[in-house]
């Protein structure tokens, strides 16, 4: 599969891609915002592509269960240094943003994906998108970051996310989004309980079945601490990247595309050896 991203077009067919994430954020839940200052993140940012990152995911706004938005200029003062450095030293970046003025800045300044946890929520969002011919992330989520683990309901998760994610689509293209520059996305821990996003986690070859590429972010999230929890290991987030590497090579085997990340290194272990093994079965057949 392609994915056009302004003027590039990544191949999902060859390899898995993989986005790291560059929080440049104070209060993000499993870095503790020790990526803030603009170098660190900057550096963070060329270290995951010298391990093998395809794209780094650039971040000013937390969307952790109850962050408080940060006010549109804070996060362009944040974001966008940090993708033009990104930019210019030649790594393919995206913007982790809901709002519109903020992805306009971060594509003036270099970035090729929009990664829109609202699924172009906000109004303007689609017509800056067509406009750049950026890549961009449809993510489902349920509710908003302030409320959404108050009570995830659902009646069919699995269902409700495909809808969700096809309207979704349809909308964009209707707005003038290329079609081949869409990714969608079930957004996991994004208004869901532990046993809804397993239940998506293994049910990817739904999503799928849209013809687009599907990004899957599981890294270190708080599902994965509940697994671990239950066998009883307590852990903080930046501990579970085993975990993280477990359900990367298991979303790629249901047909995955794209994994966001923090640690690059250990993702790509994972990622790499499901790849051998899924395309090696998919020869066989
Ligand atoms: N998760 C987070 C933030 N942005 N974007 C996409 N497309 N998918 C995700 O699963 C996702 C995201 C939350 O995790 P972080 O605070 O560790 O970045």
């Amino acid at each position: 599969m392609n994915w056009r991203i302004r003027n590039q077009v990544l191949d999902t067919d060859d390899h898995t891609l993989i986005m790291g994430i560059v929080n440049a954020t104070p209060d993000s839940f499993s870095e503790g915002g020790s990526h803030f200052s603009h170098q660190a993140a900057v550096a963070h940012g060329l270290a995951q592509r010298a391990e093998g990152a395809d794209i780094v995911d650039v971040g000013g706004e937390s969307t952790r269960p109850g962050a408080e938005p940060v006010p549109t200029r804070h996060e362009i003062d944040r974001v966008v240094p940090v993708v033009r450095d990104l930019a210019k030293q030649g790594v393919v970046v995206s913007v982790d943003t809901m709002k519109a003025a903020v992805a306009a800045a971060a594509i003036e300044a270099g970035a090729h994906i929009v990664n829109d946890v609202t699924a172009l929520g906000d109004p303007d969002m689609p017509g800056v998108c067509s406009a750049a011919g950026v890549g961009v992330i449809l993510m489902h989520m349920q509710g908003d970051p302030q409320t959404m683990q108050a009570d995830p309901t659902y009646d069919d998760v699995v269902a409700e996310v495909a809808g969700y994610l096809e309207g979704r689509v349809d909308h964009a293209i209707a707005a003038g989004i290329d079609r081949a520059a869409l990714c969608i996305d079930p957004g996991i821990g994004f208004g869901k309980t532990f046993d809804h996003n397993l239940a998506l986690l293994s049910d990817l070859g739904r999503l799928g079945a849209a013809g687009l590429p599907v990004l899957v972010g599981t890294s270190r999230k708080g599902f994965l601490g509940a697994i671990l929890n239950d066998a009883g290991w307590a852990t903080k987030p930046a501990e579970r990247d085993p975990a993280t590497a477990a359900t990367v090579a298991l979303a790629i085997a249901g047909g995955a595309s794209v994994v966001r990340v923090h640690n690059v290194g250990h993702a790509l272990q994972a990622a790499r050896t499901a790849d051998a093994m899924v395309r090696a079965s998919q020869r066989r057949k």
